[in-house]
């Protein structure tokens, strides 16, 4: 009963030959129903499209025939899954778009209790690496993705350009906050979208030192030694801290994983 991985690999080269691979939601799709079609005795067949970046060169200001580069570690993503009995559900997403903002950024009002130390801050550097996904209602059939198939580029580029916009001109209250945004906003230009979510690191810059208006986070996880408190004024006087930040260091984790789903009903 077995269908060797072998032969599953042949099959994507072969499929990916005869059919369009680009929307990669079709490809997926005509992948996952061949499976059903071919093997009576698998009911559901599951399919990852990983799409990575490969922008064309701009030689002497003219687009270059035959040469391209990596832009960005971001990729276009598909999971597709096709039913026997139900049909063809389909998950577009974005993932590894790491972005940051310098300032346009606060999380103050939170739930303080006996488990916070967090200080509050009116003005932060807010960075992530946005994971995010769209789901489809479902489909009858291949022919029902294939019609009207541009729905899924645009989707893409709309949940693109939305997640960059967002970012860029909200003034954040939250992660929380802002990925909610978000997530209307795609719900609102891609009708046949049911659902919507994100997944978004906190990937935390700090200034170097602490003052009264920088209190130090995360202390309780922190050994609190003498080197933790330094900014940089020991050496001849540098201000580090507060108006004068300009230096900043990247926090390793644990930091937030911050997640969200907006569904249509
Ligand atoms: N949301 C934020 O926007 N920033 C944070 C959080 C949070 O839940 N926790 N620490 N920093």
């Amino acid at each position: 009963m077995v269908v060797a991985t072998d032969s599953i690999k042949n099959t994507i080269y072969i499929k990916a030959k005869e059919n369009p691979v680009n929307p990669p939601e079709l490809y997926a799709s005509i992948l996952g129903q061949h499976f059903i079609d071919t093997y009576a005795h698998i009911n559901v067949a599951h399919i990852n499209v990983v799409v990575h970046r490969w922008t064309r060169m701009t030689i002497d200001g003219a687009p270059h025939p035959h040469s391209f580069f990596r832009d960005g570690q971001e990729t276009r993503t598909v999971e597709a899954e096709v039913r026997r009995d139900g049909g063809i559900r389909l998950k577009s997403g974005i993932a590894g778009l790491t972005v940051l903002k310098s300032t346009g950024s606060a999380f103050h009002g939170f739930v303080r209790d006996e488990f916070t130390t967090l200080g509050e801050t009116w003005d932060r550097i807010l960075s992530t690496d946005v994971d995010c996904g769209w789901t489809w209602r479902t489909f009858a059939d291949v022919a029902a993705v294939r019609d009207g198939v541009a729905r899924f580029d645009d989707a893409w580029q709309a949940a693109r350009d939305i997640t960059m916009k967002t970012f860029a001109i909200d003034d954040s209250a939250s992660v929380q906050n802002t990925m909610y945004k978000m997530c209307e906003q795609i719900l609102a230009a891609a009708p046949e979208v049911e659902l919507t979510n994100y997944s978004l690191p906190n990937k935390h810059y700090f200034e170097i030192g602490t003052s009264e208006h920088t209190p130090p986070r995360f202390v309780a996880t922190r050994e609190l030694t003498p080197e933790f408190f330094l900014d940089l004024s020991w050496h001849g006087g540098l201000k580090n801290t507060g108006k004068d930040a300009e230096v900043y260091a990247p926090q390793s984790g644990p930091n937030g994983l911050i997640k969200c789903e907006v569904s249509r009903s």
